[in-house]
């Protein structure tokens, strides 16, 4: 398919609350949002960069510089064969994930389209619901956790995940326990710890955690795998791993039990089935990750997580946990029943954008053709 055109569009939403973590508060939440063009079609992807430098170092700015100066000229006027080839058009380019994922996943919702097919029908889709939880951020006190806790529990969301940081971790996730013996109860540290706090991970054991996810730093792999071998709970790496390679080396390592899946942290759809693939040899469980996604983002996360070896929870909750009013129709609703949502099946993302609700959030629009 011939790329004629690529549209840009920073949208920045408020969320439904604020949501803390050990990095930061988000209050609103923006996304470049990319429409590529080929033969009357459109497809739509979405770059999940931040205000903020602070789950990783690109931002809505780096990334709309670099989709403006490199991954768009890259591809406009070629001739693309299958969208399995677009990483090799941005290998020119290093690093900076998020933004080769939207544009590279804007390109697959075309192919999907062009075959009239939902996306998840490229590959090997095994299911129809994918099984969901909540991630709760960091809470002002312990009783404002538990009623969130409760509150999403009611809702029937069946796997809780907390924010933790230093000073908010045996605390809360006690008093959750305490409630609630038996849910499926997890922590995301995002990088707030160090080694020195292995006494503090091995009093977490007590907790029957699902898992913990990327205690360590942001770019470390080799000290998980230390940290490890000194815990029961199984670890979670999600920030430490961009690629198949990291993948790769994680398992080598020992240094995770578990992978959160981020399609945006690894640079689109071909890395994440790659490093699906990797992981299923490996009999290393996955499951997909969220960025407080809109419905475009959503949607490509729920086709994803139809694989095969994802097999825990993912956090994709529903729209009305982020968002008041989204930029795609239909939002996503959870079946209370089974914990799921429902993987969209009409062609392509199977959303529909909503073109007068992104010129309403809309800051800043770019044409390239
Ligand atoms: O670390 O998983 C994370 C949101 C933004 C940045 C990083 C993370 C998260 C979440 C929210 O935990 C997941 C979601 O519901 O989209
Ligand atoms: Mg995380």
């Amino acid at each position: 398919m011939k790329i004629e055109r690529v549209e840009l569009h920073t949208i920045d939403q408020p969320l439904v609350q604020p949501f803390r973590t050990s990095f930061g508060t988000e209050i609103n939440r923006p996304c470049i949002l990319i429409t590529v063009y080929s033969g009357g079609l459109i497809g739509w992807g979405e770059c999940v960069a931040a205000h903020n430098p602070g789950y990783c170092y690109e931002t809505v700015g780096t990334a709309w510089h670099v989709l403006e100066e490199f991954l768009i000229p890259a591809i406009l006027g070629q001739e693309i064969a299958a969208p399995t080839d677009i990483p090799n058009y941005f290998k020119r380019v290093r690093g900076h994930n998020l933004a080769k994922a939207g544009l590279e996943n804007s390109i697959w919702d075309l192919f999907a389209q062009a075959q009239n097919v939902p996306l998840s029908h490229l590959w090997q889709r095994q299911r129809d619901r994918v099984e969901v939880g909540v991630s709760i951020g960091i809470q002002p006190t312990i009783p404002a956790l538990l009623t969130q806790v409760d509150n999403y529990l009611s809702q029937g969301y069946r796997r809780i995940k907390v924010k933790i940081e230093p000073g908010w971790e045996i605390a809360p996730l006690t008093a959750i326990r305490q409630q609630q013996p038996d849910i499926r109860l997890m922590a995301d540290a995002n990088s707030a710890f160090t080694l020195a706090d292995v006494p503090l991970f091995q009093q977490m054991d007590e907790l029957k955690l699902l898992m913990i996810e990327q205690p360590l730093d942001h770019d470390d792999i080799f000290e998980h795998s230390k940290l490890q071998a000194r815990i029961y709970t199984p670890i979670c790496l999600d920030e430490s791993i961009h690629s198949p390679m990291h993948a790769q080396a994680a398992i080598e390592l020992s240094a995770c039990r578990i992978i959160n899946m981020k399609v945006a942290r690894v640079g689109g759809l071909t890395h994440a089935l790659a490093i699906h693939e990797l992981c299923q040899q490996a009999n290393l469980p996955m499951w997909c990750g969220g960025m407080l996604e809109t419905g475009v983002g959503r949607a490509v996360n729920l086709h994803l997580a139809t694989l095969p070896n994802f097999t825990l929870p993912a956090d994709i909750s529903a729209t009305d946990r982020y968002y008041h009013e989204d930029i795609a129709e239909p939002s996503f609703t959870l079946n209370a029943i089974d914990s799921t949502i429902t993987v969209p099946n009409a062609p392509g993302l199977g959303v529909e954008v909503q073109l007068d609700r992104v010129a309403k959030y809309r800051q800043r629009h770019g044409v390239f053709n």
